[in-house]
């Protein structure tokens, strides 16, 4: 027996005959897929059953595979991608036709922009009358849809190209750049049969899917001297350099520099937020004064103002950046890059390493200064709002409690949405192991709380907790049946503030509906819990919140802790208030 990640036995690998005929041995499409998947290690499938997968489902399990079957497909689906995130290897979500894939899309769009390697797998309709439209069951050309969202999508036909339609989907979601694929499955290929020994022989097993990209040396030898002359250099490590698992050399070349780093919100922990070159806390400052900023899988997207303006110091004369990337495409995209190193994360890293010698100096004294100055402010001003015990509990307060949790258990995963409840706990909450963190990344998504968690829970084995805003749980919340079902340790704590932003708002117009952002007061989301046979919390203080979450990391039990908060308590679009367009009314 082979031991699973989950720690659960799986049986040996081996081709399963379905018929036994004159002519030989035969096996079928269904079993081809299976075999495909665990010849390539694949022990684990996210889906939700129905036509042309169900029995699929059924199968995957029998031969070994964990199935965690989920209660709509944007969860599974988002759930494979955090798999993937968390163990490069490509998540798989498993959908029915037209709209179960179209479900399922959305995580695998959200999979792709984020750089996570993910496969959706879908059954679909007969091809022949879905393109002559002539009305089939669940009709619908998935292949064309997919294709623009995604990294790759792939159709097989034959029950002798499963093998290849596998290994296909695999190296494009893994190899460059990770991303999403589809794969399309049509519902008769499930059924066809072949030859068991040349279907064996039909498989492949995907050899080196993420091959090393070494960087150039000259474009090493570029950078080292473009940092080598900084005057005040910064580090951004984004989800790109967890992703990598390059963990070792990256510490090593952020010490060994002595370079402040900033961690983007998923890079929190890749160095612990305690350590003292993170500058997380003089985050402004940094960006605006670094004159030659290194990008270690980090893109100058939105969430860094595209590298741009008064965050960037744009007052404040030219800037460099030196940018670590496995797209070369990435290269220029929003500003120039003075020196750009392609190539896998841990290949750059280490060869940069390499190149900076004994002699290293480390940054003056007078920028390391004004950081720490900086911080401490910070720091000090973060602590006395942390010490305080409102009534009703605000955000500082809940997150506090949970802030002190986390740092008592590492090693626990921690999942975040919301508005407010994201901001606030990306910079309250501290981390301190890589790959711990889970959250909307680079869309903002709302929804990806609970496939995040259950994957989180699956895939490290590990408590989970799951800080989700009121509105945001709201996607996914219907998920606590799954958590229930496989008696996961996810402890999901709602930060119920009565609504979207907050509690407050009224409807102006005179009619009798609530304002569009106020959901029903005084909500009891700790029943939805209790509904499944999972222990439901309702705190109304920091200290019943702090008993909950002890006994919920104690038990391992699935738990929902409704978190009352002070319901005018939140801005309009938490800290991007400045993205909401405005009328020319407001504006005056
Ligand atoms: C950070 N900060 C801290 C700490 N960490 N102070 C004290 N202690 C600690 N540990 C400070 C930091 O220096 C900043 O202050 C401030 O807290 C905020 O830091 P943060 O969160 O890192 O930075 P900021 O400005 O919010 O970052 C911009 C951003 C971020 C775009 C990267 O907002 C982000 O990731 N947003 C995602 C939002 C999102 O997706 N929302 C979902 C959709 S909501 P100063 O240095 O003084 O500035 C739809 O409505
Ligand atoms: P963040 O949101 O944390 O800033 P992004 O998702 O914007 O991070 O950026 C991640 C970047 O990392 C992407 O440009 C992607 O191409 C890159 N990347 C992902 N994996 C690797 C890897 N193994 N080696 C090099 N670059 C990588």
């Amino acid at each position: 027996m082979e031991a699973r990640a989950d720690g659960q036995a799986q049986p040996e690998r081996h081709l399963i005959m379905t018929h036994d005929t004159e002519a030989g041995e035969s096996i079928d499409g269904f079993h081809l897929l299976i075999d495909a998947l665990k010849l390539n290690d694949i022990d684990t499938v996210f889906g939700l059953p129905g036509i042309p997968i169900t029995d699929l489902t059924r199968m995957l399990q029998t031969e070994g595979l964990r199935v965690i079957s989920f209660r709509h497909e944007q969860h599974a689906g988002n759930a494979a991608a955090a798999a993937g995130f968390l163990t490069q290897k490509p998540g798989i979500c498993l959908t029915v036709s037209a709209p179960g894939f179209l479900n399922g899309l959305t995580a695998l769009a959200n999979a792709t922009t984020n750089c996570f390697p993910m496969i959706l797998i879908s059954g679909s309709s007969e091809r022949e009358i879905v393109d002559l439209q002539q009305g089939d069951y669940e009709e619908m050309d998935q292949l064309a849809i997919a294709k623009p969202l995604c990294k790759a999508a792939f159709r097989v036909l034959h029950a002798e190209d499963i093998g290849v339609g596998i290994a296909r989907a695999i190296r494009a979601a893994l190899s460059g750049r990770p991303g999403g694929v589809y794969l399309d499955l049509p519902a008769k290929l499930f059924a066809q049969t072949m030859d068991a020994e040349k279907g064996r022989k039909s498989l492949i097993k995907v050899v080196d899917p993420a091959p090393r990209q070494i960087p150039a040396p000259d474009a090493i030898q570029r950078a080292l001297n473009l940092l080598k002359g900084a005057k005040r250099p910064l580090i951004v490590l984004g989800k790109g350099a967890a992703y990598a698992q390059a963990d070792a050399d990256i510490r090593a070349f952020v010490e060994k520099t002595g370079i402040p780093y900033q961690p983007m919100s998923m890079a929190k922990g890749l160095l612990p937020d305690t350590h003292p070159q993170c500058a997380a806390a003089a985050r402004s400052y940094v960006l605006a004064e670094a004159d030659v900023v290194v990008l270690i899988g980090a893109r100058l997207n939105w969430l860094l103002s595209h590298g741009k303006g008064k965050t960037w110091g744009a007052d404040k004369g030219a800037k460099q950046f030196i940018q670590i990337d496995i797209a070369p495409t990435e290269i220029d995209s929003n500003v120039a890059i003075a020196a750009p190193v392609i190539g896998d994360i841990g290949s750059c890293v280490a060869a940069l390493l390499g190149g900076l010698g004994n002699e290293w100096a480390k940054p003056p004294a007078s920028w390391l200064g004004a950081i720490a100055e900086r911080k401490d402010k910070n720091l000090t001003k973060m602590a006395a709002t942390l010490a305080l015990r409102p009534s009703p509990m605000n955000f500082q307060s809940a997150l506090s409690v949970i802030r002190d949790h986390v740092k008592a258990r590492p090693d626990a995963m921690f999942v975040n949405e919301g508005a407010n409840t994201l901001d606030f706990a990306r910079s309250i909450v501290d981390m301190y192991e890589p790959r711990k963190r889970l959250d909307v990344g680079t869309w903002g998504i709302m929804g990806i709380g609970m496939g995040f968690a259950v994957a989180a829970a699956v895939v490290t084995g590990k408590p989970v907790i799951a800080v989700e805003g009121d509105s945001a749980f709201g996607f996914s919340g219907m998920e606590v049946e799954t958590i229930c079902r496989y008696n996961l340790p996810i402890c999901i704590v709602v930060f119920n503030n009565n609504g979207v932003y907050r509690g407050t708002d009224k409807n102006s117009s005179g009619t009798a509906d609530m304002a569009p952002t106020v959901f029903v007061k005084n909500a009891r989301y700790d029943m939805l819990m209790t509904a499944f046979g999972g222990v439901g919390v309702h705190a109304t203080t920091a200290d019943e919140l702090d008993k909950a979450m002890s006994e919920a990391l104690a038990s391992g039990r699935p738990t929902l802790i409704n978190a009352v908060i002070d319901e005018t308590a939140g801005t309009e679009s938490g800290r991007i208030t400045s993205l909401n367009p405005q009328t020319t009314a407001m504006k005056k």
